[in-house]
């Protein structure tokens, strides 16, 4: 059996022979809160590839396994600190009260998925990769300063370490000792390539060196184990110490999309003992033997989270078709004249 490197920081023990420990600070409502946060991402995961499958929502980036990553490390953030997510992080949102209906209008390509970044410090879910880094970095120096306290905290990918603006941004961010944290989802995979093929560095964190920044490995299942060394690395950037690199490892156990089928190229056997040790599991596993789950909890979280998905859905699809002069409309501070006749050759084709 394949496991993850030894040498990953962990709280969340096995329930067997590895022990488990706690996160101080956190007493029993915050790590229920936690336990609400997972559940809601991952109904959020598991209801999408269901409405994609009944052709209610386009291609989907499932998230299924990132819950823990995701969760984690926004429960470490103040509400006045900023996101910029990837598709992979395109519900994380939720986790700052941003309707679900707005989230799967983006899936659906719906104008009503777009939201205006400052209500909720949300920016824009990023489809190109590692392209935000920069963009979070210049935030983040820009918050410094303004003498803002506000932290930013950018997601991406293993594959998005080999991109020139992952390098560019966290240059800056070391150069200008912006408060960033740099979080990598390292799954292994870049949809078919796989990590081997990424890079010759034996640690993705290493490159944190490069940079002058600390570069810590945790294991990405380990709801808390995300949540301690996020929360050390937002410390850390509020001090004005500068960025820290997060490598939160895990192993993609679902498709990089709706579009991939992995079978063409994954170990399905080793894809099958990553969903067996999956991080919802592994966290209720945790708070039960606690002692502050039960199973009526349990299931009134999950019933919740369903609920909240039904209605999301519902109010999704309840959206008024969009005029097709959405198209234009943000494009050209000025329309040119020939864009009205383009406009009206429009209409009459989707009319036809
Ligand atoms: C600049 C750019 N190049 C290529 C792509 C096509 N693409 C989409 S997802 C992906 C793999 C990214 O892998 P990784 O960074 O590991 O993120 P993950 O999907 O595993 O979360 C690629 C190459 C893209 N979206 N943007
Ligand atoms: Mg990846």
């Amino acid at each position: 059996m394949q496991v993850l490197p030894e040498d990953l920081r962990r709280v969340i023990g096995d329930g067997d022979a590895v022990p488990d420990g706690e996160v101080e600070g956190l007493g029993e409502r915050e790590l229920l809160d936690l336990y609400r946060s997972l559940v809601l991402l991952r109904t959020y995961d598991e209801r999408s590839l269901v409405y994609h499958r009944q052709g209610r929502i386009g291609t989907y980036a499932i998230f299924w396994g990132h819950e823990a990553m995701q969760a984690g490390s926004v429960h470490a953030l103040a509400d006045g600190d900023w996101i910029f997510p990837s598709y992979r992080e395109s519900a994380i949102g939720l986790l700052r009260g941003m309707p679900v209906s707005t989230v799967l209008s983006w899936w659906r390509g719906h104008p009503a998925g777009w939201w205006n970044p400052a209500d909720y410090n949300v920016a824009s879910i990023c489809v190109p990769i590692g392209t935000h880094v920069p963009h979070a970095a210049g935030f983040a120096w820009g918050a410094k300063l303004k003498g803002d306290s506000a932290v930013a905290i950018a997601y991406f990918g293993d594959g998005a370490t080999s991109e020139g603006s992952f390098h560019e941004g966290a240059n800056l961010a070391g150069v200008m000792r912006a408060p960033l944290v740099l979080f990598c989802n390292n799954n292994q995979w870049a949809i078919s390539t796989p990590l081997s093929a990424q890079t010759a560095a034996s640690a993705l964190a290493d490159k944190a060196v490069g940079y002058g920044m600390p570069g810590v490995r945790v294991d990405g299942g380990d709801v808390l184990a995300v949540y301690e060394a996020t929360r050390e690395a937002v410390e850390r950037a509020r001090a004005g110490d500068g960025p820290t690199f997060v490598e939160a490892v895990t192993y993609r156990c679902a498709p990089h999309a709706t579009a991939d089928d992995p079978s063409a190229y994954i170990d399905a056997e080793r894809v099958e003992e990553e969903r067996a040790r999956e991080c919802v599991g592994r966290y209720e596993g945790y708070l039960r033997r606690l002692g502050v789950l039960t199973d009526a909890q349990a299931d009134e979280v999950k019933e919740w989270a369903l609920e909240l998905m039904r209605e999301g859905i519902a109010a999704a699809e309840a959206e008024p078709e969009p005029d097709v002069s959405l198209v234009f409309e943000h494009a050209y501070a000025e329309p040119w004249a020939a864009l009205r006749t383009d406009l009206d050759e429009l209409r009459r084709v989707l009319d036809a």
